[in-house]
């Protein structure tokens, strides 16, 4: 009992601002800073019980990721490495908005309902807790949880660990490469002033020659995520600011806590072309059922994608390359849960948030095909490609700096230009906007959020606003991030998606609650 007599005690040095209530969202906490002290407190309480009740390490990650700098927020992660399950994500929501004084019965409802049992396990969280990192990406630290909990079968579960594991599966991977110049070496990289860009720059010193990064927002000026990082440009499709390149060259952007990566370039012309998560799965999938074709193997290969995917890329995917494709709820937690369910799961939302996963029954397929000595030459050479794959992946959560390493290793392997990836399919031109709403819970969806259910009459009005427009398509969704409610239209023409877009705003402001100004068109 003296337990609950020292949380009562400290919890009161982080009060909850009475009344504030706030939703463990599409990945975790997330608000202005200033109303996360109880929530830091409380999720450092959580983990504790979630360590206790699996037995293993649990990670709690600090980061404001692709929001403003005023923003933070916090995230469990378990012990493989995975978002923590729907069901601890509705205990910390509950013990977020317990009252001061509710606080202890929030914390004995876990306990009971999930039969920790406190005494036993306490010294198993004790010797995890305290392991500090310091400042790492939010990937990096999905990547040591689960190397903590696999003995470190998965890989060492230092920052050297983690750059070591990826920078060799990278070289083994580029010696496959053709004839590839220095300028085919080079990326430039948009760090979103954020520790992406630290990390990149630490590790830089491994990937000696294979790649030459220049480095732009680096942190030394410039805010987090203002007008740069990989949300910046998916959304606003324009170069971040800061960044220099010459047309054709090869440019990408992290977000604030590098678990998301764009890729673009400019043309000739000028104009600015984007390569978003869409373009990168494709990439990535193709470039797997290539080797496993090469290697005899057969496996299930899918994508995973959310209703943000453009309808051209999975049109691509379905109609050419006879991939399966899967649509999920937005949040990387429902896109690896589909993804699980195939030998070879590639999963991104369009945002560029995603990894592969491979079945232990895949990455032992693989392995046995390398070493099996009748493996003939062209077999073995696509089996090996593959295990680097799958080293060079880190397969507990997207990875910008993994994600680069492997799109850069993919291209130098089949000698690709980004034109040329760009060239696979062509995007239907789209749009993103922002509403204010009063509530944004006014708005809920059905069908992977491709259907709004309520407010009454909505889904009706963008129906026939959809109709107006040739290859269109729009839906609504409250975001798990921002207090806003997304829009996202795409359609045959800029113009058209530009409209509709705003049409469809105008919809949602009037249907429920819009607050401010209303939108105008574009
Ligand atoms: C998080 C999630 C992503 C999601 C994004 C936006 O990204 O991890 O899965 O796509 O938020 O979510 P929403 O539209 O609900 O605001 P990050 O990079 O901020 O961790």
């Amino acid at each position: 009992m003296a337990h609950f007599q020292i949380v009562s005690k400290r919890s009161c040095l982080h009060p909850k601002p009475e009344g504030l209530l706030l939703q463990y969202g599409t990945a975790g906490f997330r608000t202005n800073a200033k109303h996360l002290d109880h929530i830091m407190f409380r999720m450092g309480l959580l983990a504790t019980l979630r360590s206790k009740k699996t037995k293993a390490t649990i990670g709690v990650m600090v980061t404001a990721s692709h929001n403003p700098e005023e923003d933070n927020g916090v995230k469990l992660i378990d012990p493989l490495g995975e978002m923590v399950t729907p069901t601890w994500e509705g205990f910390a929501t509950k013990l977020a908005n317990a009252e001061q004084a509710d606080l202890v019965t929030a914390l004995k409802d876990v306990i009971e309902k999930e039969a920790i049992n406190i005494s036993q396990e306490a010294n198993v969280f004790t010797f995890y807790a305290f392991y500090y990192y310091g400042l790492v990406t939010t990937p990096m630290l999905h990547y040591m949880v689960r190397c903590q909990n696999t003995q470190g079968e998965y890989g060492e579960a230092t920052v050297e660990g983690y750059y070591k594991k990826l920078s060799d599966a990278f070289f083994q991977l580029t010696k496959n490469a053709i004839n590839c110049t220095d300028d085919q070496k080079h990326l430039s990289v948009d760090g979103a002033n954020g520790i992406g860009a630290v990390k990149l720059r630490e590790m830089e010193g491994y990937l000696k020659n294979e790649l030459h990064i220049t480095l732009f927002n680096d942190g030394s000026k410039g805010k987090l995520n203002y007008q740069c990082g990989a949300d910046f440009v998916k959304v606003q499709q324009k170069a971040p600011t800061g960044l220099k390149m010459n047309p054709g060259e090869r440019g990408c952007s992290f977000d604030g806590d590098a678990d998301r990566i764009v890729y673009y370039y400019t043309d000739a012309e000028e104009k600015f072309h984007l390569l978003d998560g869409d373009k990168i799965s494709t990439l990535i999938s193709t470039f797997l059922k290539e080797l496993l074709t090469q290697a005899g193997l057969v496996l299930k290969i899918a994508v995973v994608q959310t209703a943000y995917a453009n309808r051209s890329s999975t049109q691509y995917l379905e109609d050419i390359m006879k991939v399966p494709v899967r649509c999920t709820k937005t949040g990387v937690k429902h896109l690896r849960h589909a993804a699980q369910e195939f030998d070879i799961g590639v999963f991104f939302e369009a945002n560029g948030h995603g990894t592969v996963l491979f079945s232990t029954a895949a990455e032992e397929k693989i392995q046995q095909l390398v070493e099996n000595p009748s493996t003939d030459e062209e077999a073995k050479r696509a089996a090996v490609i593959l295990q680097n794959t799958v080293n060079v992946i880190n397969q507990a959560v997207g990875d910008a700096v993994s994600d680069m390493l492997l799109i850069e290793a993919i291209l130098a392997i089949k000698g690709m230009t980004i034109q040329q990836w760009d060239a696979i399919y062509t995007d239907l031109p789209n749009r993103q906007l922002k509403v204010k709403v009063l509530d944004r819970r006014a708005i809920d969806t059905t069908d992977a959020e491709r259907r709004a259910v309520s407010p009454a009459g909505l889904q009706e009005a963008i129906d026939s606003l959809v109709k107006k427009h040739r290859r269109a398509r729009s839906f609504v969704r409250p975001s798990g991030t921002e207090d806003v409610v997304r829009v996202y239209a795409e359609a045959e023409t800029q113009e058209s998606a530009d409209t509709l877009a705003y049409e469809v705003s105008l919809a949602v402001y009037r249907l429920a609650g819009g607050v401010g100004d209303e939108p105008k068109p574009l």
